[in-house]
């Protein structure tokens, strides 16, 4: 069992995370109608705020704001209609929680908006394919995720092929933490993905999850977002997402073992407890 690396605390100017006490939970808040296991329950604004105060109630330490599934063939979402539906609810739980935003988007566009309406990290899934974002997270200083895809969205299923998962997923995270540097993003800003179902088969995603170590030895903190993934849906044989939370459960306390940082999950309370137990009992040893 392995300790995350780097300093217990990151602080940034309009943010921090404290991980003294271990990996923390950054809850899922989709603003859509077709996410894969949410779509449609929060597509509504005040529904959205509600249920981003409800996961900061039950211990999220970000709570990550999204407006586009990134399921296969879900439909893209344009630049305006991702800013219509992601501002309001970012303002509104700024003003009413202290928990960190997190903006889920690939468009600088969006990105630079919700920074303005109070967001304070962004969540990328193409790690920095547009180069805007790179510039946009430096200047304004706040955390970056960089997530590996093969593909896109509509082409990641089709066949996805490595030769060696593990080492090529390490490999591009790499190139992409030091392309961040080069954008003059510290490194402790900088928080790496291997993007679990993302171009993945099962073997892909469980190989992953394995030598998910490896990725924490690879220098940046880690963030995982296995949760109710169809991989565990094929695994425990529950076609519905909602079904999946005990098996989000074990792949969250590996992760933890792991020094795993960040877990992204929808089922913030459920994980919490996961995570706590598993914190206690890696910082035992
Ligand atoms: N997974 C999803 C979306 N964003 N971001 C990171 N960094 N890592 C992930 O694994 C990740 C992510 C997909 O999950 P979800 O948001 O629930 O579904 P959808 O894309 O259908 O909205």
């Amino acid at each position: 069992m392995k300790k995350s690396n780097g300093k217990n605390v990151v602080e940034w100017p309009r943010g921090r995370l404290d991980f003294s006490a271990g990996c923390v939970v950054m809850g899922v808040l989709n603003v859509t109608p077709d996410s894969f296991s949410d779509g449609g329950q929060f597509f509504d604004t005040d529904k959205a705020i509600e249920h981003g105060i409800q996961m900061a109630a039950d211990g999220a330490a970000i709570i990550d704001v999204g407006a586009e599934s990134t399921r296969p063939s879900a439909e893209p979402v344009s630049v305006d209609e991702q800013i219509r539906r992601v501002i309001p609810v970012i303002e509104a739980l700024c003003k009413r929680i202290k928990v960190l935003i997190s903006i889920d988007t690939n468009r600088s566009e969006v990105a630079e908006a919700a920074l303005e309406a109070g967001a304070a990290m962004i969540n990328d899934i193409t790690a920095l394919s547009d180069e805007r974002m790179g510039v946009l997270a430096a200047e304004q200083q706040v955390p970056v995720v960089l997530m590996h895809m093969q593909g896109t969205p509509a082409t990641m299923q089709i066949e996805p092929k490595y030769k060696d998962v593990v080492t090529e997923v390490r490999q591009f995270l790499v190139k992409r933490t030091k392309r961040a540097e080069q954008f003059d993003i510290p490194k402790e800003r900088i928080f790496i993905d291997p993007g679990i179902g993302f171009g993945k088969t099962l073997k892909h995603n469980i190989l992953l999850l394995r030598n998910i170590d490896k990725f924490v030895a690879a220098g940046c903190r880690v963030l995982v977002g296995a949760s109710r993934k169809s991989f565990i849906g094929k695994i425990t044989n529950r076609e519905n997402p909602a079904d999946r939370i005990f098996g989000t459960a074990a792949s969250v306390a590996l992760c933890v073992a792991a020094g795993v940082s960040i877990v992204r999950v929808h089922d913030v309370a459920e994980m919490i407890d996961v995570a706590k137990v598993a914190n206690a009992i890696i910082s035992a040893g």
